[in-house]
């Protein structure tokens, strides 16, 4: 590790970095629940949470280490994608950076991350997103479009959310895949609480019979929590379908 690019204090650097990056906002303080190393098991399988209702939804948490989110966070300033003020979204297709493929390396290891046939496919992920919200920020609940496999994966870094999943039968009806919800009760939401270091992963059910999105709000309040909402950067991985991709990274505002 290059101690001077990703040393302990690295973070906070970034951090204020991505927030200058975006709004000149204040900087802030890490969400002490990632401060740990993951709790990983003798047989490579790190905990993870799942979601009775909701099939093919895993949530790993601080599955990544705060190094290993400090290199992410100074590899993404570092790529120049938000330089721009206006630009809050950052595309790859194809080849994958190298500082992506290090996350990926990590979760096609992960032996439960996702069913045989996804998780032994090659490439596991041809895209990437990286997504930058300002606090308050979100995006609308959506199904992830047909042009994508099956076997999704959502990366976080910086600060918590709530993401909110709804049953998408509607929006299935209206992409045209079948209806096959998982879902019992049309108006079920289930949050899920991403933090830094946490990585999520959708299939089946998950990945098409549930909507899933980010409130616009500074505040999400889930049981008896409040996170107060900061910049937070996401990394997607997704694989195209054949005959769709493009090779490229670009920036988008
Ligand atoms: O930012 C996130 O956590 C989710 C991003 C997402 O759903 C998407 O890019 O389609």
């Amino acid at each position: 590790m290059d101690e001077e690019l990703f040393g302990p204090d690295s973070f906070s650097d970034s951090e204020l970095e991505v927030d200058n990056m975006i709004n000149g906002a204040e900087s802030h303080e890490i969400d002490s629940q990632s401060a740990s190393d993951p709790l990983i098991s003798s047989n490579n399988e790190p905990q993870k949470t799942v979601f009775p209702s909701i099939p093919g939804l895993l949530l790993y948490k601080n599955l990544l280490t705060q190094e290993q989110q400090n290199r992410l966070v100074d590899a993404i300033i570092n790529e120049g994608y938000f330089e721009r003020p206006e630009s809050n979204q950052a595309m790859c297709f194809g080849t994958l950076p190298s500082f992506i493929m290090r996350v990926v390396d990590i979760i096609e290891n992960i032996p439960s991350i996702f069913p045989d046939e996804i998780k032994n496919r090659k490439p596991l992920f041809d895209q990437s997103i990286i997504n930058v919200y300002k606090a308050g920020d979100g995006i609308n609940s959506h199904v992830d479009l047909d042009r994508f496999e099956d076997g999704i994966v959502v990366i976080s870094l910086l600060s918590s959310c709530a993401m909110k999943f709804s049953p998408a039968s509607l929006v299935n009806k209206e992409l045209g895949y079948s209806d096959t919800s998982t879902a019992t009760d049309p108006n079920e939401v289930v949050s899920v609480i991403l933090r830094p270091g946490d990585v999520l992963a959708m299939s089946g059910p998950a990945r098409y019979d549930w909507a899933h999105g980010i409130e616009a709000t500074k505040i999400d309040i889930v049981g008896d929590e409040r996170i107060v909402r900061k910049v937070r950067v996401s990394i997607t991985l997704r694989k195209m379908k054949e005959n769709q991709f493009l090779d490229q990274c670009a920036d988008k505002s």
